[in-house]
C-alpha cells in the first residue's frame, strides 16, 4: 500500500517503524527532528547526496534512532559504533557517516574509540545524547552521571567525578566540537547543519531529558517539569572556550560551538599531500 507523506520530515523516516519505542516525554525525538531538518536542508542545497548518508548506532535508546531513519544504517554492538563507522568510511570515503549514541555507548563503553577517532580526525559526525545514565537498561551510573546522584548501581549516591566529553574531545584533534540541548533544538539544527558541511571528526553533545529513568533518580519524573528544569540550567555562549564548557546540574550547562578547525582529516591525509 502506498504511503502518503503528511509531514515534511516523513521522507527521512521509516514510517513503518513508527511509533518509536521511546517513552512519552523523552527528549530524543526533539533531537532527531532537529538533526533531520538540518540534513533536509543540506540535501536540498545539493551539499549532501542522500545515497551517501550512512547512520551507525550502537545499543541504547539513542542508538535506536538508526532504526527509524530512512537511510542506509547499521545497528551494531554496544560501544562499537565509532569503529564500525571508521571501517565504513575507510572502505568508501564518499560516505557521510553519522554516528548516534548515548553517553554510555559513546563515552563509556565506546570511550576509547571516541578518543582515538577524534585524535585521528576521522571523517564522521558523532552526536552523543547525554541523559546522564544508561537509560535503556534501567538507569545504571554512566561516566556523565553527576556526583552524589542515586542510580540503580549507586544506591548510596555516585562517588565518581563525571566526564566532560566536550573538554575531552576538544583537547584532541577534532575539527568541530559543540554542545546543544533538547531545550534548544534550533542550536542542534544549526550545529548539525554546520557539521554536515565540514570534514574530519565532528562531535556534538546534545543534553537530553530522560524523565522515565534519570528523572525518577532525581525526582523529576514529570517530562514537562524535567524539560523546564533543564531549560533553566542551559546557557548559550558565543564561541566559548573549552574552560567554559561547564556541564553541572547545579552550576549550569554551557552550550555553544567550542572548537571549529579546518585541519586535514584522516582521509585527506591518507589521500596524500596534506601533512
Ligand atoms: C556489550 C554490552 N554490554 C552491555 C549491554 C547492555 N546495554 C544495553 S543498552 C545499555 C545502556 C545504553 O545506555 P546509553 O548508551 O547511555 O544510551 P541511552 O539508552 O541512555 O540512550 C546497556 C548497558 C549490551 N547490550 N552490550
Ligand atoms: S528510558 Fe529515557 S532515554 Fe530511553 S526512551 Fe525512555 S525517556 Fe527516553
Amino acid at each position: 500500500m502506498a504511503i502518503t507523506y503528511t509531514h515534511p520530515l516523513d521522507k527521512h523516516l521509516r514510517l513503518e517503524r513508527i511509533p518509536t519505542l521511546y517513552c512519552p516525554g523523552c527528549g530524543l525525538g526533539i533531537g532527531l527532528g532537529a538533526m533531520l531538518r538540518a540534513l533536509d536542508k543540506r540535501i536540498s542545497e545539493g551539499v549532501i547526496d542522500p545515497r551517501k548518508v550512512f547512520w551507525v548506532g550502537g545499543i541504547g535508546c539513542t542508538a535506536r534512532m538508526v532504526f527509524y531513519v530512512n537511510y542506509d544504517a547499521a545497528h551494531v554492538i554496544h560501544g562499537r559504533s565509532i569503529p564500525f563507522a571508521i571501517g565504513a568510511v575507510l572502505a568508501n570515503p564518499e560516505l557521510k557517516a553519522i554516528v548516534v549514541g548515548g553517553d554510555g555507548d559513546i563515552a563509556g563503553i565506546g570511550g576509547n574509540h571516541l578518543v582515538h577517532a577524534a585524535r585521528r580526525n576521522i571523517d564522521m559526525i558523532v552526536v552523543m545524547f547525554t541523559n546522564f545514565v544508561y537509560a535503556m537498561t534501567g538507569g545504571q551510573v554512566a561516566p556523565t552521571t553527576p556526583r552524589k546522584v542515586k542510580t540503580t548501581t549507586t544506591p548510596y549516591g555516585n562517588p565518581e567525578y563525571p566526564m566532560n566529553a566536550v573538554k575531552l574531545v576538544g583537547s584532541l584533534n577534532a575539527n568541530y566540537v559543540a554542545r546543544a540541548s533538547v531545550t534548544t533544538p534550533h542550536y542542534i539544527e544549526q550545529f548539525f547543519y554546520k557539521a554536515l558541511g565540514m570534514s574530519g571528526f565532528r562531535f556534538i553533545e546534545v543534553v537530553s531529558t530522560c524523565p522515565e529513568v534519570y528523572g525518577r533518580h532525581i525526582g523529576l519524573r514529570d517530562p514537562v517539569e524535567m524539560y523546564n528544569e533543564l531549560k533553566k540550567r542551559v546557557k548559550y555562549k558565543h564561541k566559548p572556550s573549552l574552560e567554559e564548557a561547564e556541564i553541572d546540574w547545579e552550576k549550569g550547562i554551557v552550550i555553544g560551538e567550542f572548537i571549529e578547525r579546518n585541519n586535514p582529516s584522516f582521509i585527506e591525509i591518507l589521500r596524500g599531500g596534506q601533512a
